[in-house]
């Protein structure tokens, strides 16, 4: 048998998820924790980095590179208060980088935390009423919900779902409070965790609701989705989704993008024990010998979908019915004011990347707070990375929409539908994983692709490009209709084909491309589509009508 991955050891060896992390945060001399404890961190909610702008400044002057930690929340279906808000605006000021990042999972993350200053952030969060557990690691991560309230009756019924499901995969050991809330040590053996066992998941997890006829949560990319089925006014029950992801290696063929596959329909009631079936058999059945093969996706495509469903069935001890029918008509989200069926007010703010912080002419950061200090209902963070001000009262309408004015709240939304749904991950300088730029290269990107459109008289078309700095997909880019994955510095392959409700894949159009390279291999196809569309006919779909692909493949 093949050996078990080192982080397997890790886990086994932690008590808990314990391991040396208090003594590695008490270590002064160095901002870095033990190598297993950077591990272990990240079941906790934060992954040590460093600044990859000044590594090699540092290196020069031997110096240790900058660490400094991300920290990520937990908050299932997105949802704040404006407490909250305001708490977590203190810490992005006092203790991060000045900025709070929205996240593709709908939740916030801090860049920047000293050491030193990693538990009074932790507590301060806890006293907010949130926590980071398990928002990283190998566990079930933070669960999404639609976080588009406008449609249907039973909204808040799908964000209760996707909390209650939240709580329910959260591991049982008590380090978290323990390290970090100053709560009672162990003195015996761990904590026993039903779901998980001691090793937990060979790899993360992640898990959403879908409300129809909203793809905003990109069901298919997900290793657990339940698509929410409205009957009569009412949630009859869910369509079960299992085996999405978007991570690959580039150049590794064994890695790829996969959709989900839908697996049948269960009561509101078997959602938890199906879930629990899902995440233990995967617990069992997942590769433990290698990270790169340990997502549910292989075990499903190892195994089969059939032995799954029947493995599943039988821990749940239920039988899934057929799936019922359901449609997507967008995975993006709906800016400007919306009244939702119940008779609410909600506004949506577009945020490019997610990134919330004052720059000249744009105080968002500053903005927001003057919101959260006059807010009466709560925010709600979308998977799109922009964020919903929900739940406002007719009255106070007016005065939410002078604090957006005065703060260019809305500036980003003006332009091309592209530019309002484009999706970038993080990148440079804090992920350790980038090799191109994301999230600070979109502005250009934008300006760029609005040209290329302006010419071919497509600029008010709908399209959906998503960038990553590599190819492990944080913005889910082999969905959209455009990707751009990094591959070295300036250098990208292009992805196209994807069909804007994010339920097909893209594919491999071409390799390694600088700017120039990818603008003039779309030009022609942006020129056809222009062109040769049918009536509404979006780009990804005609790609694929006109023979224009299959290219390649959908791997990255
Ligand atoms: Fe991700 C690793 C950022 C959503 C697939 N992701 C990372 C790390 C932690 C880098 C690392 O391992 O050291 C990045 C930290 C960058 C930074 O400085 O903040 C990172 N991922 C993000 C975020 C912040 C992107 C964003 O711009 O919003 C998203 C945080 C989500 C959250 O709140 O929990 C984020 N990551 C995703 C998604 C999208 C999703 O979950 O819906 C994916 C694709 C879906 C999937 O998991 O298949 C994703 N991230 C990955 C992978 C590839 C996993 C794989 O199966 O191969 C990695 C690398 C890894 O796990 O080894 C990764
Ligand atoms: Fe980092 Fe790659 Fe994820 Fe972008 S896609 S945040 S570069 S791991």
């Amino acid at each position: 048998m093949a050996d078990l991955t080192p982080v397997e050891g890790i886990k086994a060896r932690s008590r808990g998820l314990r391991g040396t992390i208090a003594d590695s945060l008490a270590d002064a001399p160095t901002g870095a924790l033990r190598d297993d404890d950077q591990q272990l961190l990240r079941l906790h909610g934060s992954y040590q980095q460093d600044d990859r702008d000044l590594r090699e400044e540092r290196r020069l002057q031997k110096l240790e590179p900058l660490i400094r930690y991300m920290v990520r929340i937990r908050l299932p279906g997105g949802v704040a208060t404006a407490a909250q808000w305001l708490a977590l605006d203190a810490l992005a000021t006092e203790y991060a980088n000045g900025s709070l990042r929205l996240t593709t999972r709908q939740t916030f993350q801090f860049h920047g935390i000293g050491k030193g200053d990693l538990k009074p952030t932790m507590q301060r969060i806890n006293a907010a009423l949130l926590d980071t557990i398990a928002t990283c690691g190998d566990v079930n991560r933070n669960v999404m919900a639609g976080s588009n309230p406008i449609e249907s009756p039973v909204h808040g019924e799908v964000v209760r779902w996707a909390q209650r499901l939240s709580e329910f995969l959260l591991p049982h050991t008590r380090a978290y409070h323990e390290i970090w809330l100053d709560g009672e040590k162990l003195t015996g053996t761990p904590e026993v965790e039903p779901i998980y066992g001691e090793t937990y998941l060979p790899r993360k997890f992640k898990a959403a609701i879908a409300l129809p006829p909203s793809n905003d949560v990109d069901i298919y990319t997900q290793d657990l989705g339940f698509i929410a089925i409205v009957e009569d006014g009412r949630l009859a029950g869910f369509n079960l989704t299992v085996g999405g992801g978007m991570g690959a290696t580039h150049g590794d063929k064994t890695t790829h993008p996969r959709l989900a596959d839908v697996a049948g329909f269960l009561r509101p009631e078997q959602l938890l024990a199906v879930a629990e079936a899902v995440v233990t058999t995967q617990r069992d059945f997942g590769d433990r010998t290698n990270r790169k093969h340990a997502r549910l996706k292989y075990t499903i495509e190892d195994r089969g979908l059939g032995w799954f469903v029947a493995e599943i069935e039988r821990r749940a001890n239920l039988r899934l019915e057929p799936a019922r029918p359901f449609s997507f008509d967008t995975n993006g989200d709906h800016f400007g004011w919306r009244t939702a069926l119940d008779g609410t007010l909600h506004r949506t703010l577009r945020i490019p990347a997610g990134r919330l912080v004052d720059a000249p002419g744009r105080p968002w950061l500053t903005g927001l707070r003057e919101i959260a200090r006059v807010h009466t209902g709560d925010f709600r963070v979308t998977a799109n990375q922009n964020v919903t001000i929900a739940r406002v009262p007719a009255t106070a309408r007016a005065a939410i929409d002078a604090l957006i004015e005065a703060h260019a709240l809305d500036a980003a939304e003006a332009g091309s539908p592209v530019r309002r749904d484009a999706l970038a991950c993080v990148a440079l300088p804090t992920c350790p994983l980038a090799m191109a730029e994301a999230e600070r290269y979109l502005p250009d990107l934008l300006s760029r692709i609005d040209t290329a459109l302006k010419g071919h008289g497509l600029y008010g078309e709908p399209l959906t490009l998503r960038i990553t700095g590599c190819p492990n997909g944080c913005a889910r880019p082999y969905v959209a209709e455009i990707a751009l994955v990094g591959k070295a510095p300036g250098r990208y392959n292009l992805h196209v084909g994807g069909d804007g409700v994010g339920a097909r894949l893209n594919v491999l159009y071409k390799e390694n491309l600088d700017e120039a390279e990818f603008l003039a291999a779309l030009d022609p196809l942006l020129y056809a589509w222009a062109s040769e569309r049918e009536r509404g006919e979006r780009f990804g779909d005609f790609l694929w009508r006109s023979g224009r692909l299959p290219l390649g493949s959908a791997a990255a």
